[in-house]
C-alpha cells in the first residue's frame, strides 16, 4: 500500500487558498458516471453530484465530446460580435423549455441577479412601478449564491454576519407560509416573488404540496412575476424537467444553472418571455464569458443527456426507490427522524441536536464505506447522486448508508 497522499494536497489547499469551505478530507483525482476515485485509488459513489451539477454523470462522453470537438474550433469571442453556435443553442434551449427568449449567464448566481434585474427593469417599464420602489419578495431559508445581492436576501447568519450594508427592495417572509405571501402581495410595489421549489441549502426542504401552485396563482392575481431558482432543483433533478412541473405551473422567469452544462463547464440561463426579456436593451446586463460558444454546445449536449437517457423517469424511480428503503429503516432506526426530498434530491434529518456534529461523523464514516455525502446544516444530510445511477447500484449505495447510520444508534 502507498502511503496516503491526501495530506499533501489538503496542506497544500490549506496553506495557499481562502479559507472559505471546510471540505471532507478526500482528495478526488478521477470521476466517472456515478463514481469518484481519490488520490489513493479508493472508489466512492458521489451521492452529492457537485451540489447537482453532475447530473448526468461525471465526464459523460457526449458532453466531453462537444467540449472537445468546440474547443479547437472557437471558443468565445465576447458579445461584442455574433458567433454560429449562440443562435443554435438560443433556439434550442427556449424550445426545450417552452420560453420565447433566454439570457446566458455563467453561474448560477449570476443567473438570480440577472432574474432580480429582470424583474425590476420590468415592474419599471410595463408595471409602471415608480422609480426606485420596485420590491422583491423572498422567503426564509433562501439561497441563491454568494454575491451581495444574493446574500441581502438570506437570514442565515453565516452568509451575513459582517458582509452589510445590503442591497435595498428585498423582503423576506415566511416560507411555505401563504397568508404571508398574501399580505406582502398587497404593496403594488411588488415586481417579484423568487422562490427555490424545493429549498436546497436549508436542508431539502419541501413545501405544502399546494404551496407553489397557489403562490403562483396569487402572483399572477396581483401582476407580480414569478421567479423560480431552479439552479438546483431543475434539469431532472426532482423527477421532472423543472420541479415546477410537479405542480403544473410555469414560472414567469426561470433560472437554470449547475446541470445545465452537466458539471464540465459553468453556464447559466435565465428564461422569459419577449414582454419580460425585451425590457432589457443593448449595454444593460451581460458579461464577457455569457453565451460563448463553448459553454452553449456543452449546454446542448447536456441537456440532450437528459431527454435521451430518460433521466427524469430515472430520477424519479430511483428517488422513489431511494425514499422507501429509508422510510423502512426509519421506523426502527434511533438516529434518523426524516427523509425527504423529490426525485434524486433528498436528505435525511439527524436525530440529535441542531448543534451536534453527529452528520459531519457519520459523512466521515460513510465515506470510509465507500460513500461521499455532505452535511447541509448540521443536523441534515443530502443524498442527490447523478441521475444515472441504476437499481443494483442504488441498493448497494442503500445498504452502505443504513449499515453505517446503524453503527451510530449505540
Ligand atoms: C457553494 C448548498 C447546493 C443554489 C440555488 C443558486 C445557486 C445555488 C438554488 C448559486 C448554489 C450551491 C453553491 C455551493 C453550495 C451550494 C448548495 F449547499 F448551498 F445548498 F447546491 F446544495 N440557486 N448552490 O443552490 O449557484 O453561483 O454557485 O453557481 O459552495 O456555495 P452558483
Amino acid at each position: 500500500m502507498l502511503k496516503d497522499s491526501s495530506s499533501f494536497y489538503i496542506n497544500l489547499e490549506d496553506k495557499y487558498g481562502a479559507h472559505n469551505y471546510h471540505p471532507l478530507p478526500v482528495v478526488l483525482r478521477e470521476g466517472k458516471g456515478i463514481y469518484l476515485w481519490d488520490v489513493n485509488d479508493k472508489k466512492y459513489f458521489d451521492f452529492l453530484s457537485a451540489y447537482s451539477a453532475v447530473n448526468q454523470g461525471h465526464c459523460h462522453p457526449s458532453i466531453i465530446k462537444a467540449l472537445k470537438d468546440q474547443s479547437i474550433k472557437l471558443t468565445l469571442t465576447s458579445r461584442a460580435f455574433y458567433n454560429n453556435i449562440l443562435g443554435e443553442y438560443e433556439k434550442f434551449i427556449t424550445d426545450f423549455f417552452g420560453y420565447d427568449r433566454v439570457l446566458p449567464m455563467n453561474t448560477g448566481v449570476e443567473g438570480g441577479e440577472t432574474a432580480v434585474k429582470l424583474a425590476r427593469k420590468w415592474a419599471y417599464e410595463v408595471k409602471g412601478v415608480s422609480k426606485n420602489k420596485a420590491k422583491i419578495i423572498f422567503v426564509t431559508g433562501n439561497f441563491w449564491g454568494r454575491t451581495l445581492a444574493a446574500i441581502s436576501s438570506s437570514n442565515d447568519p453565516t452568509s451575513t454576519t459582517n458582509f452589510g450594508p445590503f442591497m435595498p427592495g428585498y423582503e423576506i417572509i415566511p416560507y411555505n407560509d401563504i397568508d404571508a405571501l398574501k399580505k406582502s402581495l398587497k404593496d403594488q410595489n411588488v415586481a417579484a416573488f423568487m422562490v427555490e421549489p424545493i429549498q436546497g441549502e436549508a436542508g431539502v426542504v419541501v413545501p405544502d404540496d399546494s404551496y407553489l401552485k397557489k403562490a403562483f396563482d396569487l402572483c399572477k392575481k396581483n401582476n407580480v412575476l414569478f421567479i423560480a431558482d431552479e439552479v438546483q432543483t431543475g434539469i431532472a433533478r426532482t423527477g421532472k424537467m423543472i420541479c415546477c412541473d410537479h405542480y403544473g405551473f410555469k414560472p414567469d422567469i426561470l433560472i437554470l444553472g449547475k446541470a445545465l452544462s452537466g458539471g464540465v463547464y459553468p453556464v447559466s440561463a435565465v428564461l422569459s418571455s419577449n414582454e419580460i426579456m425585451l425590457t432589457i436593451k443593448p449595454g444593460e446586463h451581460g458579461s464577457t464569458y455569457g453565451g460563448n460558444p463553448l459553454g452553449c454546445k456543452v449546454a446542448i449536449a447536456a441537456l440532450k443527456v437528459i431527454r435521451d437517457e430518460n433521466l427524469c423517469e430515472n430520477s424519479l424511480l430511483m428517488g422513489n426507490l431511494f425514499r422507501k428503503e429509508l422510510n423502512k429503516y426509519i421506523e426502527t432506526s434511533k438516529i434518523v427522524n426524516l427523509v425527504r426530498g423529490k426525485g434524486l434530491l433528498n436528505a435525511i434529518v439527524i436525530n440529535d441536536s441542531q448543534d451536534s456534529d453527529t452528520a459531519w461523523k457519520i459523512c466521515l464514516k460513510l465515506k470510509e464505506n465507500g460513500l461521499l455525502a455532505k452535511p447541509t446544516h448540521e443536523n441534515i444530510i443530502r443524498f442527490a447522486p447523478p441521475l444515472i445511477i441504476n437499481k443494483t447500484q442504488m441498493n448497494k449505495a442503500i445498504k452502505i448508508i443504513i449499515s453505517t447510520l446503524k453503527i451510530f444508534e449505540y
